[in-house]
């Protein structure tokens, strides 16, 4: 609060203050000094001292709840918090900040919350008319992608385990079961999408039992009329390293488990399968199976690894198999796709199992399978359509071409050693299964064609801003990505606000914001941006992520958003030498990254004799996915061009964004209540957190000042133009908003008039709207009695 301000009148006042627990807590002023505020804190009675700018402003009722914040007198971060703890203490997990929703997770099931009829509720209703819910926000897009005929699209954000992917799921059903009726199966198999992508490309981890690992923009396309017409998944930077390794006490993909424990005897038998803990790539993380679900089911305990006692666990996966077998089957897979999705999963499981050891036979020094594991030699290249020899082959060395004083040679073959057999064993795996997954998001857009699209609503589901004690290259696409998504948020919301404040002639005081925008830079830009100069130290001979960083560090020296990892403050982080790490100062805060795997994590490329070996299958299908462009390969004179993964996700980010700045946007913000998933517990501070991660401060500060809502006098006058008498028809737009504004009555504080549009006090549309609603003739008879005094 401003110090200015401040008198002993403010003496008894209850304001909030910061507490590391609650995030804050409410307590009441007893004294006033030059510095700060002596205060008596309300649930504990602790004296306190503040400084000013540490206090918020609270309102008089600290216990009035209100579903959209923007009712509320003061509006900063803390009584948004307070808001969304006591609406939640409640059982509501949506609070509105005008247009942006908030949802925090329950983590229970919350009863008829997505039901029909609540579907039914909300379907043409304006926001503010029924409670605060994701269904307001879906149908908000719906009704504006028809009326301006611009597609629309819904930006769901937060961290991992916030409900990001449960929002998106409740936009899908809201949409395909209010205006899909007429799409028939098109509509079924865009629900049906989402059993394949979370087997795929979900897993267990800490943080949520059901995290995708990877992002996704689900466009949902409508015809001319309205109803649904088909649809597009685009997906982004599937975390691929999880194929091999897991964190302990995390899973691997879910269709593994999947696979294993719901194959019929017949194809378990086919696919050479074992139980879990048989699978290198699946006993690291040690918790094999998970989850609740009543089957009826009879489970073969065999299947479960002997380490895990049997429990309700496996039931879930048996479950979920079979409801994957029935979306394959929906999004037009038939028996030999299936077949060969099964095999290639299985494949990989046994390719993991092949281990190496030096082969002292060797004299240059190479390595062979051990003959424990030649069986799952066998067994991956049956699955594989290989070739044993051939892959014993291409797995234990690599080809090289021979130069000579410049000169091309012939390809000669170079042992590998063991670690490096072993290395390119997972890089195949990793490929394998990424191009799986590829190919399996290209045939459910072939399933859900949308050639009579008029217009879209895409859902973009992509992980929120992390920071964990090593945070590696994953985090550093991720993070680059959430800057780009914020600085967009800010572009919308907060920019272009204030640009047409101002170009209205609203006399609205500017509000501050943080532009992020060179740290977008520090990623993308040419030559010196990270993203560059990681690609090209991979072009060096002898590439280290130590000159990686170094150049890093020199070619950005004095970048406010860059520095050294000993700068870093934060306790957890490891010890790093300043050519081990980057201190990256995003929009949410500093995070140290640890550069040891970038490079390699950049360059995805097969060493050529595995991409050749895989060339070389007899499974159409599977060559077809290392050369088709469907999923994703850029051929260049028969080859495919080397792009790396950093290039690659740049590119899409750039396209992706392209998107959003020709659609119209809505914005949820999904909040993870407590880090333990537990049901209906509100952690504060963790909250607090993730709010002002959200960039919700400056949004607040912009509430608090302007007009969040609009109409134009030009839509207002065409609604009523066919009906008014000549001398009303005379009127221009601007004049009969006025008269329709006094024939309303509504309070003068509540709207401005700007030069083109009427802007509203944020809350207050909704009022408006449904006056807007009475009968044509009662609206006429009030601005006719209004024009008859104006003229
Ligand atoms: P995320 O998508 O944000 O995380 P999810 O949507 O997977 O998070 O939600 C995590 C879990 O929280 C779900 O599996 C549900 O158990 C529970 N949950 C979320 N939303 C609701 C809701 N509205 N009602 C009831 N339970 C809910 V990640 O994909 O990890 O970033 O990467
Ligand atoms: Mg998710």
């Amino acid at each position: 609060m401003e110090s200015s301000t401040h008198s002993t009148a403010d003496f008894g006042r209850l304001v909030w203050i910061s507490d590391e627990k609650d995030g804050f807590v409410a307590a009441r002023i007893t004294d006033i000094s030059q510095n700060g505020f002596t205060l008596v804190t309300e649930n504990t009675n602790q004296t306190v001292t503040r400084r000013y700018e540490e206090t918020f402003a609270c309102e008089e009722d600290p216990n009035k709840s209100v579903e959209d914040n923007c009712a509320l007198v003061h509006l900063n971060e803390a009584t948004l918090l307070n808001n969304c703890r006591l609406r939640y203490a409640n059982g509501k997990i949506y609070t509105y900040v005008a247009n942006i929703l908030i949802s925090i997770n329950p983590y229970q099931l919350i009863d008829n919350l997505y039901s029909s009829e609540t579907i039914k509720q909300y379907r043409g209703k304006s926001l503010g008319q029924q409670e605060p819910h994701i269904f307001a926000i879906a149908d908000k897009a719906y009704r504006e992608m028809r009326r301006n005929k611009t597609s629309q699209s819904i930006i769901v954000s937060g961290e991992s385990g916030a409900g990001k992917t449960e929002s998106q799921k409740a936009v899908l059903k809201y949409l395909c079961e209010n205006w899909g009726a007429e799409a028939g199966p098109i509509q079924q198999r865009l629900l049906e999408t989402n059993p394949i992508l979370e087997a795929f490309g979900n897993a267990k981890t800490l943080r949520n039992n059901n995290s995708s690992r990877f992002g996704k923009f689900v466009q949902i396309h409508f015809s001319d009329n309205g109803s649904v017409a088909g649809g597009f998944v685009s997906h982004y930077l599937l975390e691929t390293s999880r194929v091999c390794r897991q964190a302990t006490g995390e899973r691997n993909y879910h269709i593994f488990y999947q696979l294993i424990a719901g194959a019929s005897p017949d194809l378990y038998e086919k696919l050479r399968l074992a139980p879990a803990n048989t699978f290198n790539y699946l006993k690291h993380g040690a918790t094999m199976f998970f989850v609740n679900s009543k089957s009826p089911l009879k489970i073969d305990t065999s299947r479960v690894s002997e380490a895990n006692s049997i429990s309700d666990s496996i039931i879930s996966d048996i479950d979920d198999f079979a409801k994957l077998e029935k979306a394959l089957g929906l999004s037009g897979m038939g028996e030999s796709e299936k077949m060969f999705i099964w095999s290639t999963v299985a494949g990989i499981l046994h390719l993991g199992n092949i281990e190496f050891e030096e082969n002292s036979n060797d004299s240059r020094g190479g390595c062979r399978i051990t003959s424990e594991t030649e069986g799952s030699l066998m067994k991956a290249s049956e699955l594989l359509g290989l070739e044993p020899e051939e892959m014993k082959i291409g797995l234990c060395a690599r080809i090289m071409q021979a130069t000579k004083g410049g000169v091309k040679g012939t390809l000669i073959r170079v042992p590998l050693k063991s670690h490096e057999a072993s290395a390119g064993r997972d890089a195949l795996a990793k490929a394998i299964y990424s191009k799986l997954f590829d190919w399996l998001v290209a045939q459910i857009n072939k399933s859900i064609p949308f050639e009579k699209s008029s217009g879209y609503i895409g859902v973009l589901d992509v992980a929120g801003f992390e920071y964990f004690a090593v945070n590696s290259f994953e985090q550093f696409c991720i993070n680059f990505c959430n800057e780009k998504l914020q600085h967009f948020f800010n572009e919308r919301i907060l920019k272009q606000e204030q640009e047409m404040y101002e170009a209205e002639g609203l006399n609205i005081q500017k509000i501050e914001f943080t532009d992020n925008q060179d740290c977008i830079e520090l990623f993308e830009k040419k030559a010196t941006g990270l993203f560059d100069l990681l690609d090209e130290e991979a072009k060096l001979p002898r590439a280290t992520f130590q000159h990686f960083t170094q150049r890093a560090h020199e070619s950005n020296k004095n970048h406010f958003r860059l520095d050294a990892p000993r700068k870093s403050k934060v306790k957890s982080h490891r010890e790093m030498r300043d050519d081990e790490g980057l201190l990256i100062r995003h929009y949410a805060g500093s995070v140290c990254y640890e550069t040891r795997y970038f490079v390699d994590k950049n360059n995805d490329q097969l060493h050529n004799s595995l991409e050749m070996l895989i060339e070389q299958s007899s499974f159409p299908l599977l060559v077809s996915l290392f050369t088709s462009e469907a999923t994703g390969a850029v051929k260049t004179g028969g080859r495919l061009k080397a792009v790396s993964v950093g290039a690659k996700f740049k590119s899409q980010l750039s396209s992706l964004l392209d998107k959003l700045n020709n659609t119209g946007t809505h914005f949820v913000r999904c909040v993870k209540p407590n880090s333990q998933m537990k049901a209906w517990h509100f952690d504060g501070s963790a909250i607090l957190g993730q709010l002002q991660c959200a960039g919700m401060a400056s949004v607040l500060r912009l509430m608090q000042e302007g007009f969040p809502s609009r109409t134009s006098f030009a839509d207002l006058y065409s609604m009523y133009e066919k009906s008014l008498p000549p001398s009303l028809a005379r009127l221009d737009p601007r004049l009969f908003s006025k008269c329709l504004f006094r024939a309303l009555g509504l309070d003068q504080n509540d709207f401005q008039f700007g030069n083109t549009k009427v802007f509203f006090r944020a809350g207050k549309f909704a009022e408006f709207d449904q006056m807007m609603k009475q009968d044509p003739e009662t609206m006429m008879e009030l601005i006719s009695k209004v024009t008859d005094w104006l003229i």
